[in-house]
């Protein structure tokens, strides 16, 4: 068994005074850590052997990631915002502007002039508080995270198909698959420990077939039995014509498909107009590739398929990763060691984000249409059902922003989240942020370029510094537990949350302060209570038996060790007084009622939902001739503020950069190294051409490089970071943004020879 860790220098084990157990937070992939304690000091970390997750095997973002909780810059104090400056100010007089503000706002506005967007990084006790704060004390529906640029799409096909939120696969599928497909999914780059095991397969007996779609060259794709590199915004084209031959062909499971699911023949009258040879023409993919890769799925035994960005930031987002679990469904490859679908998660928290109800949905997956859900959480919060607004789903952040430029919402509160860099259309977020207006309150550990146009900074602890618990992409959950103090003043955002709520004096109907926890633990102790009965029970659970080891939710009295895979029996979440949304139409997105829903699945099966294809809205036209993409690189997280203060992750990838194919290259003269400006509608950003990785009239570029280590974090006239270029547009579906889908050009800057 290999352990992998990484010490200070000049350390060995036994320098260690001691080792607290914990959980990877730069990816979804969960990966059990110790981190190492000496003179109350962090000194390392190594992997924990033992976890089901990693097997003691380390992300190179974790094994020096750590070192960014000492960084010399860590936000110590609160500031406040005086005479245009940020200044450094006491937590009771931050605290009271933050009350006063709030206060003056409900008196006057109501909760709707109130917003929090939140995180995929704070823990399960911290969105749980503000979840109750924000949708019960206060009673307003603008809260949502960032996992709504992350994983909403995630949810919203496993609502679509399964009626409820909630991964049903398991990693160990990766040990039994005979063939894995990867959708839009870097894996080897963005959870690279999942992918240690993808190549321990690959390189034992019996190894598995490799389907990888990803317009680029990555590492997934160059290992890859059979590589589709479909034009971007292509997705649900190519997955209709896959499932045009696997239908055709008589590659189904109609056992199962009678058993189990509902639609098929829905389904199948829609494929049978996608033939291979039109998604060819569409996707600029060879047809006998895709009949190739059909074959592969049609043939499979065990069938694993992973999805991630490349299918979720697009215009069809929802539309393309339902198709995915549709090609499970037909081949009934669901709940069996090797048969599973993963839509992933991408933060290592965004499990929580949902299952809390921080992001769009209510508590629990609980449906806002179901007046009987309202009403229990209601109950267990001891409040009015009035008070839980449920007209309308929860706001989605876009809308969130939307209300913030329109003045209808008048204090936002940013939690975990850097927008000033990861919204698109850059421009346009600055100034909403920046405006007079608008009270905006930034909580975070660094001064980030979004912290910098806040009225009042709250300095958090981190990972490390607090002690909660958290849920991997295959539902496993970690405990994290403290292993040092924060720096200066900084405090845990489950603290600020609470004190918040103490100072508005929040009450529940027996006149008793609410939330009415005061914790990590008694905030847990409420979860449980909170999600009993739900599909993500966690009432088997405490922090006691997680000190012992990590358990797959749901965990109850009648699975204590956990579950390994949803729906093994068969059975769903469907049914419709349990399910936790009625469903939308997979174009438009309009949402289903209750009466809908039930004459479509009275029975409370899989559905099986199909798409027509439409083109992105934003098409290459002869002056933006590219289509443009944004991703990941393995060495940094998001907009850095972890990996850029770490010297050996910021070294490895210092700067931004744009990858085009070889001809496309030459067509524009641009050689390896050359400076170009790449533009689109919105902006322009200056970046190093790489030449090879990626398919002919497609442009990628990382999203990592904001502003905070430039000299001017306002990003003013920035031309860094990807976000300066991308769209304000997203799924109709999920709501999810489309940082995958815009038309560019690219040409040699100004100055550059
Ligand atoms: N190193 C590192 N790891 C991370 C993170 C990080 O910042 N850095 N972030 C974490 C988070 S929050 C997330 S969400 C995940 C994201 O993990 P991934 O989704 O794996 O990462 P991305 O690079 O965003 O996108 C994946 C791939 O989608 C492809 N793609 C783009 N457009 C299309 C398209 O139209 N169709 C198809 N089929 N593919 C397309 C891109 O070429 C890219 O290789 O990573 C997590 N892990
Ligand atoms: N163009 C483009 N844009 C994208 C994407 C893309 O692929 N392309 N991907 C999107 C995706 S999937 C994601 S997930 C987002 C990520 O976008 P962001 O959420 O903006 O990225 P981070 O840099 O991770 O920001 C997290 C912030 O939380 C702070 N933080 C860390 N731990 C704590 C804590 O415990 N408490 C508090 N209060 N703060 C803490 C960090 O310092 C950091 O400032 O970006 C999205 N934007
Ligand atoms: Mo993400």
């Amino acid at each position: 068994m290999r352990v992998d860790s990484h010490l200070a220098d000049g350390l060995t084990e036994d320098d260690v005074d001691r080792w607290v157990p914990t959980a990877a937070v730069l990816h979804s992939n969960g990966d059990g850590l110790e981190l190492a304690v000496k003179d109350g000091r962090l000194v390392g970390v190594r992997g924990r052997a033992g976890d089901r997750v990693n097997h003691g095997r380390v992300d190179p973002k974790d094994l020096y990631g750590w070192q960014a909780n000492a960084s010399p810059d860590r936000l110590t104090t609160p500031l406040v915002r005086r005479d245009g400056r940020l200044v450094e100010a006491s937590w009771d007089e931050a605290m009271k502007l933050v009350t006063d503000r709030s206060r003056a706002l409900l008196d006057e506005h109501g909760p709707s002039s109130i917003g929090f967007y939140t995180s995929g990084q704070l823990f399960c006790e911290e969105y749980y508080t503000l979840a109750a704060i924000a949708h019960g004390a206060i009673g307003t529906n603008h809260l949502d995270g960032n996992t709504r640029l992350c994983t909403a799409t995630a949810a919203a096909a496993l609502k679509e198909t399964f009626g409820c939120d909630g991964q049903p696969g398991s990693y160990t599928d990766v040990d039994h698959a005979d063939v894995i497909a990867l959708y839009g999914h870097n894996v080897a780059e963005t959870q690279s420990v999942l992918w240690t095991r993808m190549l321990d397969r690959l390189a034992g007996p019996n190894p598995p077939s490799l389907v990888c779609v990803d317009p680029r060259d990555t590492p997934v794709a160059r290992a890859a039995t059979v590589h589709l590199a479909p034009l971007p915004g292509t997705n649900v084209a190519l997955m209709n014509a896959l499932l045009h031959e696997i239908i055709a062909r008589d590659w189904v499971d109609h056992d199962y498909v009678d058993r189990c699911t509902v639609g098929f023949d829905q389904l199948a009258a829609l494929v049978a107009d996608y033939p291979p040879e039109r998604a060819a023409e569409i996707c600029r993919v060879p047809a006998a590739r895709i009949r190739e890769a059909a074959a592969l799925l049609g043939g499979a035994q065990r069938l694993l398929s992973t999805v991630l960005q490349g299918f979720y930031q697009s215009h069809q987002a929802t539309a393309a990763a339902v198709q995915v679990n549709n090609v499970n469904l037909v081949r009934g490859m669901l709940g069996r060691p090797g048969c599973g679908v993963l839509q992933m998660n991408g933060q290592p928290t965004a499990e929580n984000t949902r299952e809390c109800g921080a992001d769009g949905d209510l508590t629990g997956f609980r449906n806002w249409a179901n007046d009987a859900h309202v009403a229990e959480l209601a109950n267990l919060w001891n409040l009015e059902v009035k008070q839980i607004p449920h007209y309308a789903p929860p706001t989605h952040a876009m809308q969130i922003f939307r209300y913030a430029e329109n003045g209808s919402l008048r204090l936002l509160w940013v939690s975990a989240t850097n927008p000033a860099v990861s919204l698109p259309d850059l421009a346009r977020i600055r100034s909403i942020l920046s405006q007079d207006r608008l009270f905006l309150v930034v909580q975070d550990a660094f001064l980030t370029e979004t912290a910098a146009l806040a009225d009042v900074v709250l300095p958090a602890a981190m990972w490390g510094e607090k002690t909660g618990v958290f849920t991997n992409a295959d539902r496993t959950v970690h405990l994290s537990e403290k292993a040092v103090d924060p720096p200066g003043q900084a405090r845990p955002d489950l603290e600020v949350f609470l004190d918040y709520a103490r100072r508005m004096d929040f009450r529940d109907r027996d006149g008793q302060p609410f939330p009415p926890w005061h914790d990590a633990e008694s905030a847990f102790e409420a979860w449980k209570r909170a999600s009993a009965g739900r599909p993500c029970d966690y009432t088997g659970l405490s922090y006691g038996k997680l000190r012992e080891r990590a358990i797959q939710w749901p965990c109850d009295a009648e699975h204590p060790d956990g579950t390994e895979r949803l729906y093994a029996d068969g059975k769903f979440f469907a049914e419709a007084g349990y399910c936790e949304d009625y469903g939308r139409d997979l174009v438009t997105g309009a949402p289903a009622d209750e009466s809908e829903y039930r004459a479509f699945n009275p029975d409370g099966k899989a559905m099986l939902k199909a798409a027509e294809y439409l083109p992105p809205h934003e098409k290459p036209s002869a002056e933006h001739p590219f289509a443009l993409i944004t991703g990941r690189t393995i060495y940094q997280f998001h907009t850095r503020t972890k990996t850029g203060r770490v010297p050996e992750l910021r070294d490895a990838a210092p700067e931004v950069w744009v990858e085009m194919s070889e001809q496309d290259a030459k067509a524009h003269d641009l050689s390896e190294g050359d400076l170009a400006e790449i533009t689109t509608p919105r902006g322009a950003v200056h970046a190093r051409v790489r030449i090879g990785g990626i398919r002919d009239g497609v442009l990628f570029l990382p999203f990592h490089y904001g502003y905070w280590d430039t000299g001017d974090p306002s990003g003013r006239d920035g031309h860094r970071a990807a976000n300066e270029l991308t769209v304000t547009d997203w799924d109709p579906v999920s709501k999810q943004p489309l940082f995958k889908t815009a038309a560019a050009a690219i040409s040699r800057a100004k100055g550059d020879r």
